[in-house]
């Protein structure tokens, strides 16, 4: 019999049907009667893959106490309760590396969406403001422009290494200084904030950074200074972002991520100095097929008592 698996956030046909070999699927997120699925299931379900928007909280666990593993469909795990895991016994995977470059990518696609108003030319040329009006209104410079990176993991040296070809002074926050990283290093957001043309935050989520960017770091920033978020909505206040984003005290936002998801603030949607895209920044499918095939690896390598490939407790 094969080992049953609840599936706690959509995952592409792809997956499924590979997991599907493995493993006797549930598709927690598509039950109408949840807690009917736990109950039928609670003695044969050894695994959870869920991701990282919907996470694994102490009561799923309690529920299913035959779980051997959580694993994550996404580099950040902060909604799966970590600790609880660890109480139980209960090992937890998530998916680094393989998205590290295409989120990356995408920090620099809305960097340059947000300061070359990608949205507003394209619309500038299909309403025909183009041939009515002539040349669109003059945009901002990102090249050579000082960025200042919270957070610098694998996503933020990444980020810093598609800045050095953009020949972009490069500073970072982080608690410590990084011996290996030849970047100026402030201690929070807040000291580098007034340093920066651009504030770009890749920092992990979770207790431990939420709110880092915070009213001081925004408030601190220059007026021509652009806001981007590749992390997560908890990182930043964003009630001080909206508020300077209303005040027009900075110049403009590149927001993949957001406090409340997939509802977020319908203010953001009022600016046409912001571009938004929908928690995307991992989403192509060819980075989705390498992190389903790493999410894979790491539940089939459980139940086969190997060693995992990428385990965060
Ligand atoms: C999502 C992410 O997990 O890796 C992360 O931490 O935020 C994303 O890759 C992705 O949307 C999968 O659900």
């Amino acid at each position: 019999m094969k080992p049953g698996l609840l599936v706690a956030g959509e995952l592409p046909a792809w997956d499924l049907e590979a997991l599907a070999a493995r493993f006797e699927v549930h598709l927690y997120y598509a039950a109408e009667d949840k807690a009917a699925m736990l109950g039928r299931h609670r003695d044969t379900i050894r695994a959870i893959a869920t991701k990282g928007e919907v996470g694994a909280d102490a009561a799923l666990m309690d529920a299913l106490p035959k779980v051997e593993i959580i694993a994550c469909y996404g580099v950040g795990y902060d909604l799966i309760d970590v600790a609880a895991a660890k109480a139980r016994g209960i090992r937890v995977t998530n998916t680094p590396d393989v998205l590290t470059e295409e989120v990356a990518d995408m920090a620099f696609a809305l960097l340059l969406a947000a300061a070359r108003r990608i949205p507003a030319a394209d619309a500038w040329v299909r309403d025909g403001s183009w041939a009515a009006k002539g040349p669109m209104p003059l945009t901002t410079r990102v090249w050579g422009r000082r960025i200042g990176i919270v957070g610098l993991g694998r996503i933020g040296r990444a980020i810093a290494r598609r800045a050095e070809a953009f020949r972009m002074p490069i500073a970072y926050s982080a608690r410590e200084r990084k011996a290996d990283a030849p970047y100026d290093w402030h201690p929070t957001p807040a000291a580098m904030a007034p340093h920066v043309d651009v504030l770009m935050v890749s920092a992990a989520g979770g207790a431990a950074t939420r709110g880092l960017v915070d009213r001081a770091a925004i408030d601190a920033l220059p007026p021509h200074a652009i806001l981007c978020n590749v992390a997560r909505g908890t990182v930043v206040e964003e009630p001080a972002l909206l508020a300077a984003l209303r005040e027009r005290r900075i110049a403009a936002a590149g927001l993949d991520v957001f406090l409340d998801e997939p509802a977020i603030d319908p203010e953001f949607a009022t600016f046409d100095h912001v571009v938004l895209a929908p928690h995307a920044a991992s989403g192509t499918v060819e980075t989705r097929r390498d992190m389903g095939r790493l999410m894979r690896e790491n539940l089939e390598a459980q139940m086969d008592g190997r060693p995992l490939p990428t385990p965060v407790a």
